[in-house]
């Protein structure tokens, strides 16, 4: 309860600093000094150019100005980049993307800026050498004055590459080839800018944004959709909060799990946030968005083949991994006919490859064989700690989260034998963005 009220607070929070552009904004039009006004987000507005830089930051580019991040107000777009003064004559952007080329590292992660022509290009928001550059010089056979850019890493596009949008085209350009290949995808709003964000793509366009498949144009699922839901934090707007705005002396968690396919997920209060995640930034959500039934908040959560076990209060739910997690039928059963335990649950882990739920419940920890019908505890066995928030087990070992610090073990077998806990080490930014 301390955690949703200290999460309903940091909402609060945030609402009130991204209301606060209003008021010079009408001010503005009051006394009639236009330049005092800046751009509010949550007014709706369609954005220049949208792209991370290499810490992960995302930033929002419109006219002279732009946002850094998910919340916050605008700001001159000079303060961060320099050159995107009237002086140089690039007040504004077209379009801006990160370049992701791992094999050439005096590109990879580098923001690009597109203005008419012109190409720019920077690195720790300092101009390289050389630029800007004519379009044609450095993306031979890409047009000028586009729309929008962004990137699209192998894997996701057949090799890295960079999606340039103008009109209804988009010209894929290859980035080892230098070669572009151009389709039309007139289905597509036209977009005026476009974030890669995980391994989602976005269209942005008015203030709302239409998610693509990067190879074919695809739109699934309902859209467009307000950006404002979404990619800021906006007064009476569904954002799920920001946990970057919490100091990391401040987080406790619920419950924490990394599933086979690399996924890892942080659950506290009704928000969740993506972990693996650092190069493109950490971003809060609310639960429901993925997982409704249990939108409130959870206890413990673990991963299991292509399933997630979600448990809150005496109730288990089980979901299947797909393109959208789907609640398997039948589902919540009791921790009893799921798993053969009764009472609360702190925290529960897999590791990789095996077949075991290590149930940590007070300061014991209890095994149940996951392929056993019907699921028993074949092992119980004292915890050096208790209290435990979450816990995580990976290649490296196991963590168990307690506050805003966490126990490292290399082995289960270490953790259920060792008489005493270990020295902890405490939650950083790095791990989950919040604020050392
Ligand atoms: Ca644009
Ligand atoms: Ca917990």
């Amino acid at each position: 309860m301390e955690l949703f009220t200290k999460i309903l607070f940091l909402c609060l929070a945030l609402a009130l600093t991204n209301g606060a552009p209003a008021a010079p904004q009408d001010a503005a039009v009051d006394d009639g000094d236009a330049l005092a006004a800046l751009p509010d987000r949550c007014a709706g507005i369609e954005f220049d150019a949208i792209a991370p830089d290499e810490e992960g930051d995302t930033f929002f580019f419109k006219g002279g100005h732009l946002w850094k991040g998910y919340h916050g107000a605008a700001q001159l777009s000079n303060e961060s980049f320099k050159e995107l003064d009237d002086i140089h004559h690039i007040g504004h952007v077209d379009a801006a993307f990160r370049m992701h080329n791992k094999d050439n590292p005096d590109d990879h992660d580098h923001i690009y800026f597109f203005l008419d022509d012109k190409v720019f290009s920077y690195y720790n928001h300092t101009l390289e050498d050389g630029y800007p550059k004519e379009i044609q010089e450095d993306f031979p056979g890409v047009p000028t004055h586009l729309d929008a850019a962004v990137e699209c890493p192998k894997g996701e596009c057949k090799g890295d590459s960079v999606l340039f949008f103008k009109g209804q085209d988009v010209h894929f350009y290859d980035i080892a080839t230098k070669t572009v290949k151009t389709k039309t995808w007139s289905h597509l709003p036209a977009c005026t800018s476009a974030l890669r964000w995980l391994e989602n793509y976005y269209c942005f366009h008015g203030h709302n944004f239409t998610k693509f498949n990067p190879l074919s144009g695809e739109v699934t699922g309902a859209y467009p959709k307000d950006a404002r839901n979404y990619f800021m934090t906006c007064p009476n707007f569904g954002h799920g909060g920001d946990y970057k705005g919490r100091k990391c002396s401040d987080v406790k968690l619920d419950a924490i799990t990394s599933d086979d396919g690399g996924k890892s997920y942080l659950f506290a209060g009704p928000i969740y946030m993506r972990l693996d995640s650092h190069r493109d930034g950490f971003h809060a959500f609310p639960i429901v968005r993925n997982w409704k039934e249990v939108a409130r908040g959870v206890d413990a959560i673990f991963s299991y083949t292509d399933k997630i076990y979600f448990i809150k209060d005496d109730q288990v739910y089980i979901y299947k991994e797909g393109a959208h997690y789907t609640l398997i039928e039948g589902y919540p059963k009791t921790l009893k006919e799921e798993l053969g335990i009764e009472g609360r649950v702190d925290a529960a882990f897999v590791c990789p490859n095996e077949h075991t739920v290590h149930i940590i419940q007070g300061s014991r920890i209890r095994d149940v064989d996951l392929t056993a019908t019907p699921r028993v505890v074949t092992l119980d066995l004292p915890l050096p700690l208790s209290d435990i928030d979450a816990a995580l087990c990976g290649a490296e070992g196991i963590n168990l989260f307690k506050g805003s610090e966490y126990y490292s073990y290399e082995s289960t077998k270490i953790l259920s034998t060792g008489r005493i806990a270990l020295n902890p080490q405490k939650i950083t930014s790095a791990m989950m963005g919040c604020q050392d």
